[in-house]
């Protein structure tokens, strides 16, 4: 069944991330994206030297009316970054414009690497928090996941324990299911960890690492932009096609890989998603036709 999804986030013009990662993304899965844009800006803000910003807030109640007007409505959202005042709204619409059984990813935008994103005050990871309740899917990384329980970030030297009393915490916050990224025991192995409430499964990009024969990512500082929408959106879209969520998990952190290892150098501000969208397509296909026999 061809499938209806609304993200909600910002179009930052230049900088390969949020809006303009998730309709590629979600359409290269043959899956329908729409987009609320919660914020228009130049460029995103993790290291430009500037960028402008016309925040869309008031465009959301007017949106809203106008299709609950129309009856328009849609199978899954999808939310990403978006600001205080916007968690109300985005709420409402998520009730108003849900087909039966919609579901509702949340990646909650606020951080990465121990620090929160430039223009987020210390108090917007509880509002924040308020969205995840909501979610079917919640995919915070590892910084992400601290702020919205109150916590200090922790970003190595860590244990199995450890990340597993988080997603519980997460889970207590009201997502029925978490996946965490960023997860890495040895710093070696990069991955997910991905849980229903009751059972807990670990991805560490083995599969690609095998199947290319090379098993490690380029070095190219510590940090790759963009990434966590890429793999927010390779998620949803996969799991909207019917991938259960280890398997959905797993692809899409093998598209993340995929898209760090075709960035060339130099290249900062983004990865060449676009590279890795053929890796994702027949991915699919092959997940599909195991699921049609
Ligand atoms: O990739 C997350 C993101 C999304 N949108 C904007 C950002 C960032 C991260 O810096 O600045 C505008």
């Amino acid at each position: 069944m061809y499938k209806r999804l609304l993200t909600i986030q910002d179009v930052s013009c230049v900088g390969q991330c949020s809006a303009t990662v998730a309709l590629p993304v979600i359409s290269a899965c043959g899956v329908e994206c729409a987009v609320l844009p919660s914020a228009i800006l130049s460029n995103h803000t993790g290291g430009f030297s500037g960028w402008t910003f016309r925040d869309l807030t008031d465009e959301m109640p007017k949106v809203e009316a106008e299709w609950r007007r129309q009856g328009i409505r849609f199978d899954a959202f999808y939310t990403g970054y978006v600001c205080q005042a916007q968690i109300a709204p985005i709420m409402s619409i998520m009730e108003s414009s849900a087909n039966p059984g919609a579901i509702r990813f949340v990646d909650p935008v606020l951080g990465d690497n121990g620090k929160l994103y430039a223009g987020f005050g210390a108090d917007f990871p509880a509002q924040m928090a308020r969205l995840c309740a909501g979610a079917d899917y919640l995919m915070p990384n590892l910084t992400e996941a601290a702020f919205l329980l109150g916590r200090k970030p922790v970003l190595s030297g860590y244990d199995k324990a450890f990340v597993e009393e988080l997603v519980a915490g997460l889970h207590a916050l009201g997502a029925k299911n978490v996946v965490l990224t960023g997860v890495s025991f040895d710093h070696e192995l990069l991955g997910v960890a991905v849980s229903d409430g009751a059972t807990i499964a670990y991805d560490f990009n083995l599969r690609l690492a095998r199947a290319t024969g090379r098993s490690e990512l380029p070095f190219r500082g510590d940090m790759f932009h963009g990434t966590g929408d890429l793999f927010a959106s390779a998620f949803a879209g996969a799991a909207v096609r019917g991938l259960p969520a280890i398997e959905a998990a797993a692809l899409a952190a093998d598209v993340v890989c995929e898209a760090i290892r075709a960035t060339d150098d130099g290249h900062w501000y983004g990865v060449a998603f676009e590279r890795a969208l053929p890796l994702l397509v027949s991915r699919l296909q092959t997940a599909s036709r195991h699921a049609a026999t």
